[in-house]
């Protein structure tokens, strides 16, 4: 098998005159040696592979010199330009440094948390004081007052993956509260369940040669695959950039038409040259409602389809002729007065999508939004209604712009990882599982309310939760000072906090706000093995260690090692096998489960090749067995059937997540909304073209390639600039009544009057610690909204924000966001 592959990577690497689709996104893929480590006159080439790209990296003088994408990346990132920078950011973690108020002077007071100042101590001291917090926090108040459940984008790699780490280390000392859900999909994962049957936001998609074959109508809603597909949850090969290139050859040959629902000309729209209808924010649910009106009222609809598959339409229609709930009939002129569409282009769409084969496809934005489970679950109304669901290149997606889905996929087994829990039969130091009454697993985004207003008890998902008394907080693999919203509520809850731990190599905000931070060294700085492809299980990558642990940091494995060690469960934690034991095992297990149809070498064959490859896929269509038998194959409803009606959440009472789905007023709103005259301009926190949320933002280099007057830029129509005196280029204020932040004012036609964007991940920078201090930076979510999209899911509504924006005056303080901390010694 290794042979022909290498004879195959060589071919590849004599003709790599590679489809380029982007001059300023994309850069051809290298020219580079077959073997997963080869020695050349200027260094040694090792693989490796990253959220932002497999590839391989040339190390002279013990330094990583250059980075090269894999051969089998045809389509990769300009992302790879920054990873250099991670390993030798000036913001990296280099010792283990405790915040000097906790240590010397009021220990357990957060008052001056944030202040930055720390002092360097020895691994020894550090680890000591982390093991005597979790012996406190367990013997003086129990398991609910340690919350080590938030997760994040760690790096990837299966063995490392460090969060796990950290909760099998810290789980081995005691329980903890936990979370349910996560920031990207927490309102679409709990309402989709109900309505068709699975989380749909996770799941495998209709395959693109489906789509491209079958398919005349895309509609892409609240979505920029083009963009977000840049970066995945596994080492990412970009396999779907082959799949958007014929997709642009379609639309410009008129065999398929795109249409991009958004307010924002979107970069897969620029690219595409596709069609644009543009929808004030936030407003989407009742545009679809219209489009429901059009359907129905025009006898579009597929009343066969909905007879054999679906539930629940005629407890809805009423609601949409204005016979029930608010008596507002949802016509196309209703819809318009909200959400900007005209009338007759609603109309138009409606017959449009009713024409012909038409594939709705989501982005996962539009649901980090206050009532954010309702535009989900209406788009499946509408694709219930257009009766294309489990047809190839029809129906509705959730997922198509993440991660490999609609590459077809192998079928084959990826590597397992490292156990994130205690082994079965182990029990923790402390076992104590008494929860005091509060709950022990929480809604991902509520953590914040359970440190201000413990045993408050709130709606969540047909149940009760009572957030617990948080005291401790252990963070690894995440950035809460990043992806948690409104900093100076944070700040708040922070200073109630007794004692916060992050384990991190780069200094984010969340070190800042820590009182003990532990240097973990980078993803490259350690060996690891991981599927490639993602959804699509293309391959098995070998991650080799580029350069040793820089500066005085270790691997999340040998931290938790250590500190698993001071309760004398070292030997459970690490199984008594060490980095490269467990990666052999987790290739040999892997091996077992692909014995049948995916014959892999030997380890030492796999990690001297870099890469093992499954071969194509095979097309995917998605809810086809559905579709043809409703009995034999039902959708994981109650019912089993689309639940356009669904009497479970009815039967929960909730306000703004009924039987069916609603319009909602939000609590802000720009172009015309509820405090839009104070406030006019919505603020999008969409995901960063070149960066993975936080991740890179410390690449000091690369990031000098987009900000403006070193701060992260704003994008800001023509028209808002020009009322407000902004020129591109300069330096501005957004500001509401939570609070403000500097940025640079990059003026974009592709943004509409009232929307501007700044990029989530851009690291926040107080100018100190103190409540309302302006952010040096430009973080979104110094000013975004900390609220639950509804009792059902309590998911982030990140994107239910409206801000002003002026002309920075004054003298400017220098950007405080990089750099590290303030060492006192
Ligand atoms: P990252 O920046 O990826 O963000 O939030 P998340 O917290 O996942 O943070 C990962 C952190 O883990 C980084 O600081 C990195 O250095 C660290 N890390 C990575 N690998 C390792 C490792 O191996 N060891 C250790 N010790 N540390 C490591 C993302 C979240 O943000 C998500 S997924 C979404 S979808 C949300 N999106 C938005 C949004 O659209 N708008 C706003 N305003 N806010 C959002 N927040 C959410
Ligand atoms: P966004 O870029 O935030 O991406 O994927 P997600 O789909 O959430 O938003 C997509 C589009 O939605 C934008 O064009 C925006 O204008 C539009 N939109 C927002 N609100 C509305 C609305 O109310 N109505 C309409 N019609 N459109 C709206 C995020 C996904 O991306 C996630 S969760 C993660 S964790 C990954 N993160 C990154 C990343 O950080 N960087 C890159 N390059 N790629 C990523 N991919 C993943
Ligand atoms: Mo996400």
């Amino acid at each position: 098998m290794s042979l022909s592959r290498r004879k195959f990577l060589k071919g590849l690497a004599t003709t790599s005159a590679v489809s380029v689709i982007g001059p300023s996104l994309l850069v051809q893929a290298a020219n580079a040696a077959t073997e997963a480590t080869t020695n050349t006159a200027d260094g040694i080439w090792k693989v490796s592979g990253s959220h932002w790209g497999a590839f391989r990296a040339r190390i002279y003088n013990g330094k990583v010199q250059e980075i090269k994408a894999l051969e089998i990346d045809k389509y990769p990132t300009d992302m790879l330009k920054g990873i250099k920078g991670i390993i030798y950011s000036p913001s990296r973690v280099r010792y283990p440094m405790v915040r000097l108020d906790w240590l010397k002077k009021h220990k357990y007071s957060g008052e001056t948390r944030g202040n930055n100042r720390f002092i360097r101590v020895t691994w020894d001291e550090a680890l000591d004081l982390f093991y005597q917090e979790l012996e406190r926090v367990q013997k003086d108040y129990g398991p609910w007052a340690l919350h080590a459940g938030m997760t994040g984008w760690r790096q990837t790699g299966q063995f490392h993956s460090c969060t796990s780490h950290m909760q099998r280390a810290v789980g081995m000392h005691g329980n903890f509260m936990t979370k349910v859900g996560d920031y990207s999909t927490g309102a679409g994962q709990t309402v989709l369940p109900y309505v068709l049957g699975s989380t749909e936001v996770y799941a495998q998609a209709t395959s693109w040669p489906e789509i491209l074959s079958n398919s005349k109508t895309i509609v892409l809603w609240a979505n920029d695959p083009f963009k977000n597909t840049q970066v995945g949850w596994q080492a990412e090969t970009h396999g779907s950039y082959e799949y958007y290139e014929q997709l642009k050859e379609k639309v410009a040959k008129g065999e398929i038409k795109v249409i991009s629902i958004d307010p924002v000309k979107s970069k897969t729209q620029n690219y595409l040259n596709c069609d644009q209808v543009y929808v004030n924010p936030q407003t989407d649910v009742a545009f679809m409602l219209a489009i429901a009106h059009t359907l129905y009222k025009e006898d579009l609809y597929d009343k066969k389809f909905l007879e054999t598959y679906a539930l629940g339409f005629d407890d809805f229609l009423p609601y949409v002729l204005g016979k029930a709930k608010d008596n507002i009939e949802k016509t196309p002129e209703w819809a318009e007065k909200i959400c900007g569409v005209k009338a007759d282009q609603t109309r138009e769409l409606a017959r449009l999508m009713a024409k012909d084969r038409t594939q709705i496809m989501f982005g996962w934005s539009i649901q980090r939004q206050q009532h954010g489970e309702q535009p989900y679950w209406m788009g499946a109304v509408i694709a219930a209604m257009l009766g294309q669901i489990g047809l190839p290149g029809g129906g509705v997606s959730y997922s198509h712009h993440y991660s490999g889905v609609g590459i077809p996929p192998t079928g084959a087994a990826g590597p397992g990882g490292f156990p994130r829990n205690v082994d079965e039969g182990q029990k923790p130091k402390w076992d104590n599982d008494d929860f005091n009454g509060y709950s022990k697993t929480i809604p991902v985004a509520r953590w914040l309310d359970a440190i201000l207003e413990p045993g408050k008890e709130i709606k969540y998902n047909g149940s009760k939760v009572i957030l617990p008394d948080t005291k401790m907080l252990v963070v690894s693999g995440c950035n809460p000072w990043h992806h948690h919203q409104d900093r100076n509520r944070m700040k708040k809850a922070f200073q109630k906090l007794q004692t916060v731990v992050t384990i991190e190599f780069a200094w984010t905000a969340t070190c800042r706000f820590s009182d003990i931070v532990l240097p973990a060294c980078t993803q490259f700085e350690r060996n690891d093995i991981d599927l490639y492809g993602a959804y699509s299980a293309s391959g098995i990558l070998a991650m080799h260690k580029l350069v040793d642990p820089l500066y005085q940091s270790k691997t999340d494995f040998d931290i938790f090692t250590e500190l698993a060690q001071r309760f004398d469960r070292q030997k459970e934690y690490t199984r008594g096998m060490s980095e490269m034991e467990w990666v052999r095992m987790l290739y040999a297990d892997c091996k077992k489960a692909n014995k049948a149809n995916f014959p892999m070498p030997e380890f030492e064959q796999f990690w001297a090749d870099g890469i093992v490859e499954f071969g194509p896929g095979k097309p995917f269509i998605q809810h086809a067995g559905f579709r043809e038998d409703p009995e034999i194959n039902p959708l994981g409803t109650p019912s089993g059937f689309i639940e356009i009606f669904s009497r479970k959440i009815d039967r929960y009472g909730y306000e703004h997540c009924q039987g069916h789905p609603m319009w909602f007023e939000k609590s802000e709103r720009s172009h015309g909304g509820p405090h839009s005259d104070k406030f006019p301009l919505w603020l999008q926190s969409c995901h960063p073209d070149q960066r993975l949320h936080s991740q890179m933002c410390e690449s000091d280099e690369y990031r000098a390639t987009y900000t403006v007057q070193g701060r992260e830029p704003v994008y800001i129509s023509p028209e808002d600039a020009k009322a407000r005196g902004i020129k591109d280029g300069d330096l501005v204020r957004v500001f509401n009544d939570r609070g403000q932040l500097l940025a640079g004012a990059k003026v974009s036609d592709n943004y509409p009057i009232g929307v501007i964007r700044i990029h989530e991940g851009a690291w926040y920078g107080p100018l100190n610690e103190k409540i309302g201090a302006i952010d040096t930076y430009g973080d979104p979510n110094t000013v975004t909204q900390d609220i639950g999209s509804s009792e059902l899911a309590q998911a982030t509504s990140a994107n239910t924000v409206i801000v002003e924006i002026e002309k920075f005056k004054g003298e400017v303080p220098p950007v405080t966001a990089f750099g590290g901390p303030i060492f006192e010694s």
